[in-house]
């Protein structure tokens, strides 16, 4: 049932398609000359054992295609515009690691103008690109990457109930004694066993003084009595990722801790309230440093509400960042874009009192809409 539920999140040939008409249009009326990108090389992990590869977010953006050791060309002026060098699986790999894919089901499937093996492929064309304008072109992709069609929504929206389900669980694993490593893998069973790809990004589990530590990814500390546990996990789903953070804990929190909590809750629900089209990004985070100085000035934290060093020692990152087929998502300035709609962002206000062990983050995904938003994460109690 999941596994049919799961085969209807595609996007269509016609819509990758699309996406590299766009990119040769942008590179023939900018008067440059060609795009080449490569998909990416196996990693080695040691020895003789290798990563999972994972393909280039950029090349499966313009082509669907996922295999390793493939360059796509987009040159407006060729004979073919667009043209993907393979490699081709020979007798040996074939036995060791399968098929894969060959010049003519590449043609077939994907509709490019020209397939050739990577053995033919020449690199004086991209020898001489220019840096600069290769730059250009990738900023044009990420431009496009920012916003999300209806596919790609849709797809996203599955990335969210699959971690929003695997999330939902952890209130009744959670108690004192457990390790966090044992939440790590109820999280990465949960992904994986729903037809995601597995994780995202390595999921942060971490309790008492390690809420504080924001890419804290060791998850082999135990978890104590009063400790806060902040979890921040999502799964990759079709080249999708989701990005939710939770704060759990084995017991009811104390009064202090939950100041604490309830301030950046309702941080993040008066910020997620302000999204509509239109509306600088630095707009929230702006409203997010206002509403946690504020809040740590009543509860006595912090002095003067105006002071950004002092706010800085508790809330020291942004308020949130583009999602998509990169948990950091390009195409965003936090700084100075607008947002647009059918942007997916994330909202994720937190306070961290080291020397107190408590680390509060709390962390939706967002479609922005023109007089709105879309949570994709509403499912998942906070
Ligand atoms: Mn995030």
């Amino acid at each position: 049932m999941l596994r049919t539920k799961n085969s209807k999140y595609t996007i269509s040939n016609q819509e990758f398609k699309t996406r590299r008409d766009k990119v040769l249009t942008y590179i023939e009326s900018s008067g440059l000359k060609a795009f080449v990108l490569s998909s990416g090389t196996e990693k080695n992990y040691s020895n003789d054992v290798y990563y999972p590869f994972r393909v280039d977010s950029n090349f499966y953006y313009l082509t669907g295609f996922t295999e390793s050791e493939a360059v796509l060309v987009l040159e407006p002026g060729a004979e073919n515009p667009v043209r993907l060098y393979i490699k081709q699986a020979d007798e040996n790999m074939i036995i060791w690691e399968g098929e894969r894919a060959t010049i003519e089901s590449s043609k077939e499937t994907y509709g490019f103008d020209a397939v050739y093996d990577i053995e033919d492929y020449d690199d004086s064309l991209e020898k001489n690109l220019e840096s600069d304008n290769e730059e250009k072109i990738l900023k044009f992709i990420h431009s496009l990457r920012a916003i999300k069609s209806n596919a790609e929504l849709d797809i996203m929206r599955r990335s969210n109930e699959i971690a929003i389900q695997a999330h939902s669980m952890l209130d009744s694993l959670i108690e004192v004694g457990i390790y966090e490593y044992e939440l790590e893998a109820h999280l990465n069973r949960a992904f994986r066993s729903q037809g995601a790809s597995g994780w995202a990004y390595p999921a942060i589990v971490a309790a008492g003084k390690n809420s504080c530590i924001l890419h804290y990814i060791k998850n082999d500390q135990i978890i104590n009595k009063g400790d806060l546990v902040l979890v921040d996990a999502g799964a990759e789903f079709n080249y999708y990722a989701s990005d939710i953070t939770r704060v759990y804990s084995p017991q009811n929190l104390s009064s202090e801790q939950q100041d604490i909590y309830d301030l950046v809750l309702g941080c993040q629900k008066q910020v997620i309230e302000k999204i509509s089209e239109e509306l600088p990004m630095k707009d929230l985070q702006d409203l997010a440093e206002k509403v946690i100085a504020e809040g740590l000035k009543q509860l006595g934290y912090i002095k003067d509400i105006n002071n950004k060093d002092e706010l800085k020692k508790y809330f020291m990152h942004g308020i949130g960042h583009s999602l998509g087929i990169d948990v950091h998502d390009p195409g965003l300035d936090r700084k100075k874009d607008l947002l647009m709609e059918n942007m997916v962002i994330t909202i994720e206000p937190g306070i961290y009192i080291a020397d107190k062990a408590i680390g509060v983050r709390i962390e939706d995904n967002v479609v922005v809409k023109k007089n709105g938003y879309e949570n994709l994460t509403e499912g998942l109690a906070k």
